[in-house]
């Protein structure tokens, strides 16, 4: 990846100096970054004003101690985050990530595409993210619930319906969001269901908020199919992970009469020929999820399907990928598999799942890539309809959501393909997303002034 334009330049480098440590933070940023090459050049008065700078810079980094007490008696230690990158269209808004691996570079890589997803979804929303590096791992309820009570002691006094609302992400489901909410409520002593989404139908949850980055991710590729003129009825689909996004995922693809032909866990992938398209199979993955034992190899057993254990699905060919697990799933490696096995389209729907020299290997190789921060933004998007419904105290039926979500998707899918064109660039769905969500922004961070 090369960036020509001399302040980008400049800028990158600054920050490779300053934030070297940080990876996928480096990352996000310069694939960001090489979209908007074409666009800095038509305006040489963005170095003045040092746009390029803030707007890779974060608004304000809280990392905190989060001390609880395990099952046993035993005082764990954890590390909390929380980046509040960008706040010139809206409240900060994005999830929070309960996994070992979350550090401060995850943490500032998801905000910061989360900035530019927020944007795409043309509601108010900031972007922000957060987590903690613990392992919900065979904890107990009690342990986790102590856990979540401990992490929102310190995040409350961060967080508010018009200030930051987090939501839920790896490791984060309804019941987690519900146990935060019921401390912030304990803490807070008034009734503000707005601070958090992803919340219970009980307490101000929203129809469809569980199914919508899954659904979202379908109504966007289907927009992509519609483009190229083909059914997706005829095509087979590769699915990594088995979480809230890969069932959300499998369920409307099943809806739509296409095949899903694997799943994936940390442990090993499954091929199922004939589709994750039952009910019972993908009811299945709801099931998996719970137990909270994080094995793929339980569908095989389940299904009777052998299970190749360390592999990852990529190597099965399908005409359309769509990694659903976590960042750096793909790597150039295995982009030399998917080209060779023919698949034609990379929808990408968990968080940056491709490493950049990946991406740029798929579009040489003429696929059509679809980027992360445009396809999973129905998952946000839908927590921005529950904090409406909140503010509103009504709620919506699933139909009404549903028909909002698809029109807010078609929507991301064709103001992309209009950017892209508008900067010759022609159908290029990963240029196109970067470019109208900077626009968005940089218009926002420029009548707000220097700040
Ligand atoms: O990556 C994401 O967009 C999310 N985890 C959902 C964020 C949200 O606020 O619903």
């Amino acid at each position: 990846m090369i960036i020509i334009n001399s302040y980008m330049k400049e800028v990158l480098e600054k920050i490779k100096k300053r934030d070297a440590h940080e990876p996928e933070f480096l990352q996000a940023v310069e694939e960001v970054f090489k979209s908007l090459e074409t666009v800095v050049e038509k305006h040489p008065g963005y170095q003045k004003m040092g746009l390029l700078e803030r707007i890779a810079e974060p608004e304000r980094v809280i990392a905190f101690r989060i001390s609880w007490v395990d099952d046993s008696g035993q005082v764990q230690v954890n590390r909390g985050y929380r980046v509040q990158f960008n706040g010139s269209i809206g409240p900060y808004k994005g999830g929070l990530r309960f996994h070992p691996s979350m550090n401060l570079s995850i943490a500032k890589f998801l905000a910061f595409e989360q900035t530019f997803k927020n944007a795409l979804t043309c509601l108010p929303l900031g972007g922000g993210k957060g987590g903690s590096d613990f392992d919900p791992r065979g904890r107990s309820d009690g342990e986790v619930m102590r856990f979540c009570q401990a992490f929102m002691t310190e995040l409350y006094r961060h967080i508010g319906p018009d200030v930051d609302v987090p939501a839920g992400d790896i490791g984060v489901g309804a019941r987690e969001i519900g146990y935060m909410y019921g401390q912030y409520k304990r803490i807070k002593a008034v009734w503000e269901n707005g601070v958090l989404t992803g919340k219970g139908l009980s307490y101000g949850g929203s129809l469809i908020r569980p199914e919508a980055t899954g659904f979202g991710a379908v109504y966007y590729a289907a927009e992509v199919f519609k483009h190229e003129k083909v059914d997706i009825k005829n095509l087979t689909f590769a699915l990594s992970g088995f979480g809230n996004v890969t069932w959300g995922t499998a369920l409307k693809l099943a809806e739509y009469g296409a095949k899903v032909i694997t799943i994936s866990g940390p442990d090993g992938y499954v091929h199922d020929p004939d589709g994750v398209s039952t009910p019972e199979k993908i009811d299945y993955l709801t099931e998996m999820r719970s137990s909270g034992r994080d094995k793929a190899e339980d569908y095989a057993t389940k299904f009777g399907l052998p299970f190749h254990a360390g592999k990852k699905p990529w190597e099965v060919k399908a005409d359309v990928v769509m990694p659903c697990a976590t960042q750096n799933e793909i790597a150039m490696e295995e982009a030399k598999q998917i080209v060779a096995n023919g698949t034609k389209y990379i929808i990408e729907v968990s968080n940056m799942p491709c490493s950049n020299d990946a991406m740029e290997y798929f579009q040489k190789s003429g696929l059509i890539v679809a980027p992360s921060k445009a396809v999973n933004a129905g998952g946000v998007a839908t927590s921005a309809l529950e904090m409406s419904q909140n503010s509103m105290r009504i709620a919506w039926t699933a139909e009404e959501v549903d028909a909002k979500l698809k029109a807010i998707m078609k929507n991301i899918h064709d103001a992309s393909a209009k950017a892209s064109e508008e900067f010759g660039l022609g159908y290029d769905l990963v240029a196109g997303a970067n470019i109208a969500g900077f626009k968005k922004i940089s218009e926002a961070m420029i009548a707000e002034g220097i700040i």
